[in-house]
């Protein structure tokens, strides 16, 4: 009993480390979704968001859509100004690059009037450094050999078993 709840609470703390270092997802609105007259300027003032990080846009397809547009495009609710259109009702936005992002419904009147638009700045990974490629090239130069003979070990006892 007590092993099997000590692997449980080791897998639970790998999938807390994988998620933390793949980067959050933000549910935009949370339980509200993408909506009519929610103020997403205050959920959004509470959070930081990194590139890696995922906005989830969640609505009924056909009520709402998700248009990524410029600074102007939001100020204005200008559509036309568009840098793409998400219509499916459950839309994942990765953020790849660090900046201020704007995002608007295209629907009616719904960024105008009923406050569908929402405004964040994305920062850069700074957590991560990234590798140097001298430090890439050694270790997958000294990673291959390891497993080739990881390999030929496991085969050779396997064969010992069988003799
Ligand atoms: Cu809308």
């Amino acid at each position: 009993m007590a092993t099997s709840h000590l692997i449980i609470v080791f897998i639970a703390t790998l999938g807390a480390l994988a998620s933390s270092i793949s980067g959050k997802e933000y549910i935009v609105g949370d339980a509200s979704g993408w909506a009519l007259d929610f103020d997403y300027q205050t959920w959004a003032k509470d959070k930081v968001f990194y590139v890696g990080d995922t906005l989830v846009f969640n609505y009924v397809s056909g009520t709402h859509t998700v248009v990524k547009v410029n600074g102007t495009g939001f100020q204005q609710c200008i559509v036309s100004l568009a840098i793409g259109t998400l219509t499916s009702g459950q839309d994942v936005v990765p953020l790849q690059t660090p900046g201020r992002k704007w995002y608007i419904c295209g629907v009616g009147k719904h960024c105008e009037s009923r406050n569908m638009k929402l405004v964040i700045t994305v920062l850069p990974q700074t957590m991560v450094p990234a590798p140097s490629p001298m430090a890439t090239s050694a270790s997958s130069k000294l990673a291959i050999p390891t497993f080739y003979g990881c390999v030929v070990a496991l085969f050779g006892s396997l064969l010992l078993l069988f003799v």
